[in-house]
């Protein structure tokens, strides 16, 4: 491919729209050649469309809407936040930046898009941050889980859990084997994850009769749904190997349409907000969570924004966990 000069499109990210503001009042750093953080916050609109006109779908607008109700997830830092246990951020000096999302370049057929996405990632990981990405569809875990290499190693490799209604162990569609239909099985090749978990996985699940067979044949531990209902989100961390490192995908179809309505295929019987939380917990609990990304919110069918609300409480829950389990700081530091 012929070098194209660096302009405004080829950088890493570009801030969000400013009417969206930043994620948590966080500062926007667009720079990230030296990055110092412990947190980012990271938009990556665009997956790897399967037709012409998805380029360009309604997910994309999900991390511009998720920061615009920043406001509705957290009224203030300072507030106790009960479902963390006191202000997010526990009073210690973390550094929460963020990122911008990734641009979709016109000018490169296919657009280039998962090679930045892959690129400021690195340089997360390199940098021991802790990424929470919004999406986008359920393509764009493919160059995180890339990026992950970095934070992992064939030894020591990476449990990724997954909550979705669907297994997406796709191999390609229309010959694009990086989209939203194929994370599972794209992550299911990388050497640096082994053990994923796919949680909440319910009626037909997207998965004709060869992904079924390839994610069996993987050794892929499916929680369908309803077992979570039945057996309670405890037994399901029981089944998770310990002092691990974590990474996690949430599709919002994997929760219920009740709670999370934005999205492009509503599926019944999907987890609840208070099971995510729990497992989010749960895992953060059991050893190092490297980061957590939340996909295939379709603002456009939001009721009330409940769904980009929903989205962003997770995050937090995510983070004050987090903190309060010491990845950043000692309670001590100031
Ligand atoms: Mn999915």
């Amino acid at each position: 491919m012929p070098e194209i000069p660096l302009n405004e499109m080829q950088r890493l990210t570009v801030p969000a729209r400013q009417s969206a503001g930043s994620f948590l009042f966080s500062e926007v750093v667009t720079e990230t050649d030296d990055l110092q953080a412990d947190i980012v916050f990271l938009g990556i609109p665009h997956g790897s469309a399967y037709t012409p006109d998805a380029i360009a779908n309604d997910q994309i607008h999900a991390p511009d809407t998720i920061r615009q109700v920043t406001t509705r997830v957290s009224r203030s830092l300072e507030r106790h936040d009960f479902d963390v246990g006191g202000p997010i951020y526990d009073g210690r000096p973390i550094r929460a930046v963020d990122l911008g999302n990734v641009p979709y370049d016109i000018a490169v057929p296919g657009g280039d898009h998962y090679r930045k996405a892959e690129a400021v990632l690195r340089q997360v990981y390199d940098a021991g941050a802790m990424s929470i990405v919004f999406g986008g569809d359920h393509g764009i875990p493919i160059p995180i889980l890339r990026a992950l290499e970095v934070a992992a190693s064939p030894e020591d490799p990476i449990v990724l859990i997954q909550i979705d209604a669907h297994i997406d162990w796709r191999d390609d569609v229309n010959g694009v084997s990086d989209g939203l239909s194929s994370p599972i099985r794209r992550a299911s090749e990388m050497a640096h994850i082994a053990e994923i978990f796919q949680i909440g996985i319910r009626a037909q699940g997207s998965g004709r009769p060869e992904e079924y067979a390839a994610a069996m044949d993987y050794g892929a531990q499916i929680v369908p749904a309803f077992e979570v209902h039945d057996g309670g989100v405890e037994a399901v961390l029981a089944r998770i190997p310990d002092n691990r490192r974590y990474y996690i995908t949430i599709d919002a179809d994997g929760i219920d349409p009740s709670e999370a309505p934005a999205v492009e295929g509503p599926a019944p019987g999907g987890l609840t907000f208070h099971q995510c939380r729990k497992l989010i917990h749960g895992l953060v609990g059991k050893g190092r969570v490297l980061g957590m990304d939340i996909v295939e919110i379709t603002p456009s069918r939001d009721v009330n924004d409940i769904t980009s609300i929903l989205a962003g409480r997770l995050a937090v829950n995510l983070i004050g966990a987090a903190v309060r389990a010491d990845y950043f700081t000692p309670n001590d530091a100031t």
